[in-house]
């Protein structure tokens, strides 16, 4: 069994994100760490770093206008120079003053002109990199009651939705975000996957909803929406993260290992991990107090982790309890995958791939960050403002 899952786990790919890479915070304070990469050439060396030793981590997702440059067929071939490849383009309408109000349902028809042009300068920019999605989340929202009209503001979204998803090119898709709140506090446009679900069903076929493991009320059962989006070829991809509150942005399986292997058990039974079922693993995060660099290693290793444990439930088991009744011993086979330890297996597995076993140590062992910490000294930092 164990070299069948190896050989599933070899054709694992994680899309890390650039801006895992920079500065970040809470509301309350950005921390600065030393070596945070200046440009986005720093980023992807540094998420270059985090496919070297975990060999699953071939993509970065970019973040526009955080990530803008000049030329990007230039920053394209960097990427591929490091032996990575540039991902998902995402989209900000969340930092202008103009969109105090929302974005692309923002009452004021100029506000809504002015997102909608930056939501296809974006597909603009996917022709030229060469990223097959687009990931769009809305701070759209409204604060009290009787702020605006929910329906209009329904409205609103659709129509931007169908211009960009007209603009796109056949190979590229749209992968649509939701959130249950923040920053608006009494609705939010897209709350959630009900709400994403219903507007890609009416875009067309790649028109896909994004899960964002943090952006669910306590006590959602993701692995069930994961298990219902993939049923009708709907789940588009993960922005994977770990919360104990809110949208925490903790590294994944950090707060509920269990639930993430939960999930993962939900994606290999529905067929998402086939490589052809489209369904692109990516990481939301921010590291505000740990390196970030290793961070990212670290969450990486824990999909990973979830994932062999998914792979290992004996189906066959399963399956043959659950239809003869037996919860007890269906539950059993489901609980023996994840309380395997897959550690020794993961080991193994990285050293058949000419990898260290321990990607963190390797990490710590290489000397990159000292070398990142002494040799970007001058200049701006990326990330939020500090
Ligand atoms: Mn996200």
């Amino acid at each position: 069994m164990s070299a069948s899952v190896k050989a599933k786990l070899r054709t694992q790919q994680i899309e890390t994100p650039s801006w895992a890479y920079g500065n970040c915070g809470t509301r309350f304070k950005v921390f600065t760490q030393a070596g945070v990469p200046r440009t986005v050439e720093e980023k992807l060396d540094d998420a270059a770093q985090v496919h070297a030793f975990t060999g699953i981590a071939p993509r970065v997702a970019l973040h526009i206008p955080w990530d803008k440059v000049d030329d990007y067929a230039k920053l394209s071939r960097h990427a591929r120079a490091l032996g990575i490849e540039i991902g998902a383009i995402n989209a900000n309408v969340f930092q202008d003053d103009d969109y105090k109000l929302g974005s692309v349902t923002n009452p004021d028809p100029a506000v809504r002109k002015k997102a909608l042009a930056h939501l296809l300068e974006c597909v603009d920019i996917m022709d030229q990199t060469g990223s097959r999605d687009l990931k769009l989340w809305f701070p759209d929202g409204t604060n009290y009651p009787g702020q605006d009209d929910m329906r209009t503001r329904q409205e609103r979204l659709s129509e931007a939705l169908m211009r960009v998803y007209d603009r796109l090119g056949k190979d590229q898709r749209m992968l649509l975000e939701y959130k249950l709140f923040e920053p608006a506090f009494y609705t939010m446009d897209v709350p959630d996957w009900g709400t994403a679900y219903a507007h890609c069903l009416q875009l067309g076929e790649r028109a896909q909803v994004c899960v964002d493991t943090g952006h669910h009320a306590p006590g959602t059962n993701i692995e069930f929406i994961v298990a219902f989006l993939l049923r009708v070829k709907k789940l588009g991809a993960f922005d994977f993260n770990s919360r104990f509150y809110a949208d925490d942005d903790l590294i994944v399986g950090a707060a509920d290992p269990f639930q993430l292997f939960r999930i993962m058990y939900e994606v290999v039974r529905g067929g998402g991990f086939d490589r052809d079922a489209g369904v692109a693993f990516m990481l939301d995060q921010c590291h505000n107090i740990e390196p970030k660099i290793p961070g990212q290693i670290r969450s990486v290793c824990n999909v990973q982790e979830a994932t062999a444990k998914a792979l290992l439930v004996d189906r066959e088991a399963l399956v043959d309890a659950q239809r003869s009744g037996d919860v007890l011993r269906a539950n059993e086979a489901f609980m023996d995958a994840f309380n395997t330890d897959v550690r020794p297996m993961l080991a193994e597995l990285r050293q058949e791939m000419g990898l260290d076993p321990n990607p963190m140590e390797a990490y710590r062992r290489s000397g990159y960050q000292e070398r990142i910490e002494a040799g970007r000294k001058s200049g701006k930092q990326s990330g939020w403002a500090a």
